[in-house]
């Protein structure tokens, strides 16, 4: 749906302020950044700092932890499965390295696993490369330019973004290991964008001291995706299972992790896979639309991974953060909630209220450019009203060209440009209307540097994981940290198998103790976990749904 009437009048504020805003920015009159202390202000309108919108955890390994309620909930639910009736002696796969996850993340393991030696088994909830991966867009962080930049700087910014809460070993290797990350995916055919012939394109995100984001148009995270699943799929030692969600983990008589138990969507099955080590990549968690949010995320990403690795013991950390990005979709209405890239705010986009007035600088780090908009648009109502109901801050898109020259956005965005102009909107001449949306799981299972948790043979990579970007992450690092850390937990969990000893038993005992003790503090049990999939049944839909008993596949 193009903009209505109202809309277009609106845009007319936007237009009028738009010469005199590219003007200063060709002279480096930005509106300036907040200080440290403003930015600690500024923070309190943004969701993680609602104290209601969370509850400390009352059972499991970060008992009195307190995380968001729709996490918490998932936590604190029983298992699919009765530990009691699941028949674990008659394995259905067996094998070295069982990664669970097929994102960027899962996949470099895989990849990664095979090439040090394990049979791998990749089990994906969807298809393969159905992950928030495949929707990332802006790009990747490395300091590949050491003229002007180097790790050091790297490092300082990421610890700068995240408030210095981040887990530093964590960090020293995500920045350490991003140089190689790059080469290794442009040897595998990933087809960055370049600016002359070898040398790559990179621009700066929020919360960046140098231009290190490495970009293909704004479709990176989609690049990098078929680059990786090709390379895995074309690897003998790589078994892919589609449609083969994980719902437990399993654990040996050494109570070490030796495999899970996998749920065939298809047929219904559960299936027993015995492994020598486990990788965990099952990405992040939007689809739990925390605080009523809408969401960037992909339809699985319902934070399965955090549920199993928890009853299985390993703690959590950081789970108390949730990344708002920024910029998500309000209108049109069909497309709510979609990511619009940093990459345009990072290519000089302002951002402007209804009165077509600056109010922050659009390269403020994610939070706290998100809390601004939420001042802005709700506090102070001077957001943007849409024909839905929501409220709206101007992205205008359409001064990246008259900064770049035209073609600039066309060329740079053609997957947005495409998209808008399927709905009448051309994006080169008519800013985006944008509201925050939940993108990304700040934190999650407790991991170290080499990809090892708590629980000996399970390995962790990707969003599943907690504490590489502390408190907040920077635009670029994600598809950087699914690299690095699956990269390192697949190398990981391939020397952890090379080594393992047999195991005699297989066990649920793990889940059975958590039952017990869900039962002992008298929560959880009326909901079932994991979620596998959102449910956005309507209620009206819901009354009709009569059906008392289900039956094999009649769902
Ligand atoms: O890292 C991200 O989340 C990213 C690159 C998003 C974006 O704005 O494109």
């Amino acid at each position: 749906m193009p903009y209505t009437e109202e809309l277009k009048q609106l845009i007319k504020k936007v237009e009028e302020t738009r010469a005199a805003r590219v003007e200063k920015k060709k002279k480096g009159e930005e509106i300036p950044f907040l200080s440290l202390e403003e930015r600690k202000e500024r923070l309190k309108h943004h969701p993680d700092f609602k104290e209601e919108g969370r509850r400390p955890l009352k059972v499991g390994a970060s008992k009195g932890y307190a995380i968001a309620h729709e996490f918490a909930d998932l936590l604190e639910a029983k298992s699919r499965l009765d530990p009691a009736k699941a028949k674990l002696d008659r394995v259905d796969v067996e094998t070295d390295v069982l990664v669970i996850g097929g994102g960027g993340a899962g996949t470099s393991a895989a990849i990664l696993a095979a090439e040090n030696g394990a049979k791998v088994v990749l089990a994906t909830k969807l298809r393969h490369g159905d992950a928030n991966t495949m929707m990332a867009e802006g790009g990747i962080q490395a300091a590949t330019k050491s003229d002007k930049d180097s790790p050091y700087f790297h490092y300082l910014d990421v610890m700068g973004g995240g408030h210095f809460t981040n887990v530093p070993e964590l960090v020293e290797r995500l920045v350490a290991d991003a140089p190689d990350s790059i080469k290794w995916l442009k040897d595998l055919g990933c087809n960055f964008t370049q600016i002359e012939k070898g040398r790559l394109g990179s621009m700066h995100g929020g919360g960046t001291s140098r231009k290190r984001m490495h970009y293909a148009g704004d479709i990176t995270g989609a690049e990098i995706m078929r680059t990786i699943r090709d390379e895995a799929r074309n690897r003998e030692a790589i078994t892919v299972l589609e449609f083969s969600p994980a719902v437990e983990l399993l654990l040996n008589e050494r109570g070490e992790c030796a495999g899970a138990v996998l749920y065939n969507m298809e047929t219904e099955e559960y299936l027993v896979v015995k492994a020598k080590a486990v990788v965990m990549a099952t990405g992040g968690s939007g689809r739990l639309h925390i605080q009523g949010f809408m969401t960037t995320n992909h339809y699985g990403a319902t934070g399965d991974g955090v549920i199993m690795g928890y009853r299985a013991g390993v703690p959590v950390a950081f789970l108390h953060t949730v990344q708002y990005h920024p910029t998500g979709a309000v209108f049109p209405e069909q497309v709510e909630g979609l990511l619009i890239t940093e990459k345009f705010r990072g290519a000089g986009a302002n951002v402007l209220n209804i009165d077509g007035e600056q109010f922050v600088n659009e390269r403020e780090p994610r939070d706290v450019e998100a809390a601004s908009f939420i001042l802005e648009a709700t506090v102070k109502g001077k957001g943007v009203p849409t024909p839905a109901g929501k409220v709206g801050i101007w992205l205008d898109s359409p001064m990246i060209d008259v900064l770049e020259g035209e073609g600039y956005v066309k060329r740079e965005f053609p997957g947005k440009y495409i998209l808008f102009k399927r709905f009448g909107i051309d994006i080169t001449k008519e800013p985006m209307l944008v509201y925050p949306t939940l993108h990304y799981q700040n934190g999650g299972l407790e991991f170290a540097a080499d990809g090892s948790t708590k629980l000996p043979g399970f390995y962790v990579g990707g969003e599943v994981g907690g504490g590489v970007h502390g408190a907040n992450r920077l635009m670029g690092n994600s598809l950087l940290d699914i690299i690095v850390f699956g990269r390192v937990a697949g190398k990981g969990a391939a020397a952890y198998a090379a080594k393992a000893k047999p195991s005699a038993k297989l066990s649920l005992e793990h889940v059975a103790r958590f039952h017990a003790e869900l039962e002992a503090e008298g929560v959880g049990q009326e909901r079932v976990s994991p979620m596998l999939l959102p449910d956005y049944t309507p209620p009206e839909v819901k009354d009709k749904q009569w059906t008392a008993h289900y039956e094999g596949t009649l769902r």
